[in-house]
């Protein structure tokens, strides 16, 4: 925090939004009638579960990298049947709610929780069956595209085969408006993040005096959200003082966006070939299936 706090554009990264009060207001956004991505995902997954699950292979090690709550990754396990599901989690306690219950709905399965940061390198235990890796829900468009390169040239050492949910691009109006919701249940989730330093670093934010801004980069491909001050004012974290000038913001996320060839592009620069790619009816957003190459 006091290092992102400290450069002169001041950045977060997005994985500190998900304390308690975050992910529920981040499954509150899911639901969201602007914020099109997770019907999209899921419709697609419904309508392709049987070819999805074809790819993967039955019996195989599942590895998500996030930890199995939605319902697509319960959809998937249900159509695979696999001999493992290793859920990678950054939160113990996503991870123990998720896996209590996965265990009640799948009692045959075999769940290997994993606690770890997908931004490093990650153990995994040994391997008894073939891998695919699952990374669902757009997460990988948090990562910058070298990020994003970094992140594959690792799953593709740990597994043959990865799905990967990516968002695509589309027009500037829609995507606008998934960041900008009516509700301002985004701007809530972006705001928790200042809620969440005071809480657990005793910092002083006044939240009245910030503002959600989110708009989408077209040059780059990504949607920004940043958290603005409406003020000149100074921030204290313990015995850290960070100055804001009006107007002066926190740079909090990056969603970036992928047509199906760039993201395709991206994934041979790592070492997969794109066996299929599913999108839903709309053209909203991507299933690809990769295979080391
Ligand atoms: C969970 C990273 C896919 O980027 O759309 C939702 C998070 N941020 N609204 C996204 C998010 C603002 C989300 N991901």
């Amino acid at each position: 925090m006091i290092a992102g706090l400290s450069l002169p554009q001041k950045s977060l990264p997005p994985k500190y939004f998900y304390d308690d009060a975050g992910s529920r207001l981040f499954e509150r956004i899911c639901r969201l009638p602007e914020y099109y991505l997770t019907r999209a995902e899921l419709a697609l997954t419904k309508s392709n579960l049987a070819s999805i699950a074809r790819f993967a292979g039955r019996g195989c090690e599942l590895i998500e990298y996030g930890s199995g709550e939605s319902l697509k990754t319960r959809l998937l396990i249900r159509a695979l049947r696999p001999a493992a599901y290793l859920p990678v989690d950054i939160s113990q306690a996503a991870l123990r709610d998720a896996a209590e219950r996965l265990a009640r709905e799948f009692p045959w399965l075999e769940i290997v929780p994993v606690n770890g940061d997908f931004m490093r390198p990650i153990e995994l235990p040994r391997a008894r069956a073939a891998r695919v890796v699952y990374f669902p829900g757009s997460t990988i468009g948090n990562l910058s595209p070298e990020e994003a390169h970094a992140f594959l040239s690792m799953t593709r050492g740990q597994a043959a085969r990865m799905l990967v949910g990516v968002d695509l691009r589309k027009d500037a109006n829609a995507l606008h408006a998934a960041y900008n919701d009516s509700r301002r249940v985004t701007a809530a989730f972006n705001l928790n993040l200042l809620a969440r330093i005071n809480l657990e670093l005793g910092a002083d934010f006044d939240l009245r005096r910030f503002q959600h801004y989110a708009f989408y980069n077209a040059a780059v491909g990504r949607i920004e959200m940043h958290v603005v001050s409406l003020a000149r004012q100074d921030v204290r974290i313990g015995r850290h003082r960070f100055s804001f000038d009006v107007g002066e913001s926190i740079h909090t996320e990056n969603s970036y966006k992928y047509s199906v060839e760039g993201f395709r592009a991206l994934a041979a620069r790592a070492g997969y070939a794109t066996e299929k790619t599913w999108t839903d009816r709309k053209a909203l957003f991507a299933l690809h299936a990769l295979k080391a190459s």
